[in-house]
């Protein structure tokens, strides 16, 4: 990006159920606040959500962060993996299965992208109690690209079971 671009505003969703879950998403909230070009303009509280996937596997611990970013969307993502992989992210597991921390970029501006490796809005945004709902609480008024107000995605949503710490 060129010197004085204005940052994007950025989504991430934050994972875990393995290994301290509630530490996993303390620590990496604190890294995401220590990428470069980057500042954590918001986090939201930490929610306890049960798994979407096999259920043989123990609660998510989820929480939501916004960024104020000049890295590009792919920058992002890398800089998302280098923090996956410092916490012993095992790529190799079951679809689905647990996982020490998953950091997702959620939403990139009003960017729409449809790549092999990276697609914006994330794909299970629009469904999912554990990202909409933490979203929802740094974030009220967001127009969500291709979806529309996530106050309408919130209002056809089943959010038993996630709840806040
Ligand atoms: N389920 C919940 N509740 N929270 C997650 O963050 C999460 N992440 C995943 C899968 C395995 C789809 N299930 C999840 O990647």
């Amino acid at each position: 990006m060129m010197p004085g671009t204005s940052p994007t505003v950025a989504y991430v969703g934050l994972g875990s159920n393995l290994d301290d879950p509630i530490a996993q998403v303390r620590s990496a909230l604190r890294e995401l606040a220590s990428l470069p070009q980057t500042q954590l303009a918001h986090a939201s509280a930490l929610y306890r959500s049960p798994p979407l996937g096999p259920a043989n596997q123990p609660d998510y611990i989820n929480a939501v962060a916004e960024l104020h970013t000049t890295l590009s969307p792919v920058a992002l993502l890398e800089a998302l993996q280098n923090i996956e992989q410092a916490h012993g992210r095992d790529r190799h597991g079951e679809h689905w299965g647990p996982r020490t921390l998953d950091l997702d970029v959620l939403l990139y501006g009003q960017t729409i992208l449809d790549g092999p490796r990276l697609r914006v809005p994330h794909p299970g945004l629009a469904a999912r109690a554990f990202v909409l709902i933490p979203l929802a609480e740094i974030a009220p008024a967001l127009q969500v690209p291709a979806h529309g107000p996530l106050s309408g995605l919130l209002a056809g949503l089943d959010a038993a079971g996630t709840e806040r710490l």
